[in-house]
């Protein structure tokens, strides 16, 4: 099953939003493998965000993730990646149509309230940086048998 990295930013976690956004996901069929509350350090943060090295915004976006706890968390589903992108709406939240998380909960492109990855590439990689192979909890979810 297709696996993928999503995280509350610091924004979503002080806005109280960790609730609302692990329900949308529980609610469209997906499973939770792995989560927790955590305070990213630099280094990681400049890993994650490699390839916005020397962008305009990178050093802006470093500090910000760095700023406060975010919930970083697993899902995995059929077509995950491609779906909780989709459940994500575009990037800059003006863009970003109602009913999408960014859309109904967020105004501005630097505090889009959530990360999930862009590619099952990307999501392997980010899984591997944010949670050891420990950390994942593999389980039968009964209920999968109501959803595929
Ligand atoms: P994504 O989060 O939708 O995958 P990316 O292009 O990978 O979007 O950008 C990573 C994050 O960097 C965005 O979620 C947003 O918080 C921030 N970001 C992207 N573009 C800009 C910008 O033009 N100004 C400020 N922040 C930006």
């Amino acid at each position: 099953m297709e696996k993928t990295f999503l995280m509350v930013k610091p924004d979503g976690v002080q806005r109280q939003l960790i609730g609302e956004i692990v329900g949308r996901f529980e609610r469209k069929g997906l499973q939770l493998i792995g989560a927790k509350l955590m305070t990213i350090p630099v280094s990681l943060a400049e890993q994650h965000y490699g390839e916005h090295k020397g962008k305009p915004f990178y050093d802006d976006l470093v500090s910000f993730i760095t700023s406060g706890p975010v919930f970083a968390m697993v899902w995995q589903g059929e077509n995950v990646v491609e779906l909780t992108r989709k459940m994500m709406g575009k990037t800059n939240p003006k863009d970003a149509e109602p009913g999408t998380i960014r859309g109904d909960y967020s105004m501005f492109v630097s505090k889009n309230i959530i990360h999930g990855s862009d590619s099952p590439e990307s999501a392997n990689r980010e899984v591997a940086l944010f949670f050891n192979e420990n950390e994942l909890v593999e389980y039968d979810k009964l209920i999968n048998s109501w959803i595929y």
